[in-house]
């Protein structure tokens, strides 16, 4: 089935040779993004500078569930831009406890630190981690160690890529923060070895997106919530890419009825417009932040929080995270279907998978260079690897179409199978 959108937007300066060469001259090469120059976007497609369509399986990384130009998403951003953009939090503002109030609820807790990138949440995260470790459970000054997982990314600030396993995100960035232990990810044992009275949390993303949209054994997110409630250490779970309907739940914790003690979130809670993130937990631990001990100076901000609570009222009724289970069924089942035929391996939670690629065939970048010329964006994690990410809102036929460009490139002429 050849599907189409009616979205051809083709824009002033159309030449993507032309980006190309800007791209190379006045951007930084701190990526080597696909040779397409992207203009606009609808829903879970995109347009690019020379008008061509592309469904938009990568989502900004699950920045884009609701999709591209959510009507009510776009709404609250106008409306919000025509009123009031920044306060800081030197004052307060008519949209902040609303978001944070009902973000909240929505979490199962009680309120919520406001930032904006992830990283800055999940380095908020290990503050307060360290503030509460040092203050409730009484670890030494400077002895607080938090546990991570090996093949973790939770951001790219230094501190974050101290705890890195990667050594292209970590090597020549040195020296780097101490207190932090890896462990093995899905490896409940180890983790449990690895706690002892320095330990103040265990941070991990409950299923790990760049290394592969992996999924923990059966029961590992349970023993992590036992382990760290025996032995009173904090579960920080960073869902910013995982979380918010993605894996056909509220949050992928929710697939084992798991509740953190802290949430870390980010990406689709900025709806794709505004970068919004935000640790949301209970009193007894955020109260560990007292004024003047933490903030930005967007962070809370009432755009942000416009956005933000626009978001949280989608995810309210359920429909976006059952859309995306009932959809993750059709997406595995047709992934599936791949094994022995140029896939290796498939991993799926609701919208989101990870395919292994048998290397011999292609790498991941390969894989999405050749998924670029059939209109479809992927983006590859590491070797032969790529992860499929649409928005929450692809239809089951577009769905299926783009299992069916990639059952080409894994099948099709120039692959070895
Ligand atoms: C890049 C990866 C994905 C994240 C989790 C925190 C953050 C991220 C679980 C930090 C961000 C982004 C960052 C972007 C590409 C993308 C990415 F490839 F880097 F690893 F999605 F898998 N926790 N992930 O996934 O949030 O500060 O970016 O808002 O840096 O290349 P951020």
């Amino acid at each position: 089935m050849t599907t189409t959108s009616t979205h051809t937007h083709p824009t002033p300066d159309s030449n993507t040779a032309h980006h190309l060469s800007l791209a190379e001259t006045a951007i930084a090469h701190n990526y080597r993004p696909l040779p397409v120059v992207l203009a606009s976007g609808e829903g879970a497609w995109v347009s690019d500078v020379e008008g061509r369509c592309y469904l938009d399986c990568l989502a900004g990384y699950s920045a884009i569930n609701f999709g591209h130009g959510h009507p009510r998403l776009l709404a609250a951003a106008r409306e919000q831009l025509e009123r009031i953009t920044l306060t800081s939090r030197a004052f307060h503002n008519d949209r902040l406890g609303p978001f944070c109030q009902d973000l909240a609820d929505l979490a199962g807790m009680d309120a919520v630190l406001p930032m904006n990138t992830g990283a800055e949440a999940v380095e908020t995260a290990i503050k307060v981690a360290r503030k509460w470790g040092r203050e409730r459970k009484g670890v030494a000054p400077d002895h607080a160690t938090i546990i991570v997982a090996d093949g973790n990314f939770h951001g790219r600030t230094t501190t974050i890529v101290s705890f890195s396993s990667d050594p292209v995100a970590r090597d020549g960035f040195g020296p780097f923060t101490p207190g932090f232990r890896t462990v093995p990810f899905g490896d409940a044992a180890a983790l449990e070895n690895a706690v002892d009275e320095s330990t103040v949390a265990v941070l991990l993303e409950p299923i790990q997106g760049e290394a592969g949209v992996l999924i923990p054994p059966p029961g590992y997110l349970q023993r992590v919530r036992e382990i760290c409630s025996r032995e009173n250490v904090l579960f920080i779970a960073d869902e910013i890419q995982s979380g918010l309907g993605r894996t056909g739940t509220t949050f992928a914790c929710d697939i084992e009825d798991v509740t953190p003690d802290v949430y870390v979130l980010g990406k689709a809670l900025g709806g794709g417009i505004v970068p919004v993130s935000a640790v949301v937990s209970r009193h007894d631990v955020l109260g560990v932040i007292g004024p003047g001990s933490h903030g930005s100076t967007f962070g809370g901000n009432p755009l942000a929080a416009a956005v933000g609570h626009a978001v949280v009222e989608l995810l309210r009724s359920g429909d976006y995270q059952a859309r995306a289970a009932k959809l993750g069924k059709q997406l595995h089942d047709r992934l599936e279907s791949l094994i022995g035929h140029g896939a290796v391996a498939v991993r799926c939670s609701g919208l989101w998978a990870g395919i292994d690629i048998a290397p011999a065939l292609m790498t991941g970048r390969q894989a999405c260079e050749a998924l670029l010329a059939r209109s479809v964006l992927a983006k590859d994690t590491h070797g032969s690897t790529i992860r499929l990410a649409p928005p929450l809102t692809i239809g089951p036929d577009e769905l299926d179409w783009m299992c069916e460009q990639l059952a080409a490139v894994l099948t099709g002429p120039g692959s070895a199978i």
